[in-house]
């Protein structure tokens, strides 16, 4: 429980970041170096997954735990990227979508190998908010984002999650957004709920990481803006405050 507990505990005062690793966009080479930086730097954890993964979640996260002691998280598109010896696992239910497979389906295939593994599986409840382009997580889940500007349905998403008992919600606006979750959203959903608020999709400037922290973000997920400048976690490090 070392992680939720963390989580609960930090978000009172210190706000956290989270790198995230999507396998297939790194080689043996950009994860030393990935690796290296975040041990310079620090993050509360490193996720790893995405919506497509070709190659082999297991290795990132035995190579990750072999050379540091920094918590990885599993972020899982679907039911085959498990491995045991991740710290936790984000179980994502896809909330603003309506496809079933990702509300419960993919968890029923898992549930088995996920409480034999023993691992703390963290109810997520996962909402997607357009970010001004399509994005795979839309496309894979095969469900649409919320509207941007639809603040009152993304909160009512988030109340909905809280009530049918997720432990934390994430707002998403995917991988590559061009505009991550508006910061009117997050302060609406900060207001609405008292879980922890993840908030990932289209972070790339230091300026968008403190929005979202000023505006009620207890976590932010950073990807894609990494795979381009490495260094940029060192700044993503010093604004957690
Ligand atoms: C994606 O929220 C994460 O699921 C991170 O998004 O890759 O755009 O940083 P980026």
């Amino acid at each position: 429980m070392f992680y939720q507990d963390s989580i609960h505990k930090k978000s009172v005062n210190q706000k956290q970041l989270a790198l995230l690793v999507d396998p297939d966009k790194y080689s043996q080479e950009s994860l030393a170096l990935f690796v290296e930086l975040a041990k310079e730097t620090l993050p509360d954890c490193i996720m790893v997954g995405g919506s497509l993964v070709a190659g082999s979640v297991e290795q990132v996260v035995q190579y990750i735990k072999l050379h540091t002691n920094i918590p990885v998280v599993l972020f899982p598109g679907n039911n085959h990227q498990l491995c045991n010896e991740a710290d936790a696992l984000l179980l994502l239910s896809l909330l603003s979508g309506r496809n079933a497979d990702f509300l419960i389906g993919q968890h029923v295939v898992a549930a088995k190998a996920i409480r034999d593994s023993g691992i703390e599986s963290i109810s997520t409840g996962y909402i997607l908010i357009d970010g001004g382009c399509s994005t795979s997580v839309e496309y894979m889940s095969n469900t649409k984002p919320i509207p941007r500007d639809k603040v009152e349905i993304i909160v009512a998403t988030a109340i909905a999650g809280e009530l049918i008992g997720n432990r934390m919600v994430y707002l998403e606006a995917g991988s590559g957004a061009i505009n991550p979750v508006s910061k009117e959203a997050i302060q609406a959903v900060r207001q609405a709920i008292s879980l922890p608020i993840i908030v990932g999709g289209g972070i790339r400037t230091v300026e968008q990481a403190k929005d979202a922290y000023l505006a009620g973000a207890d976590m932010i997920v950073v990807g894609n803006a990494l795979e381009k400048d490495r260094f940029f976690m060192r700044d993503l490090a010093q604004i957690r405050g």
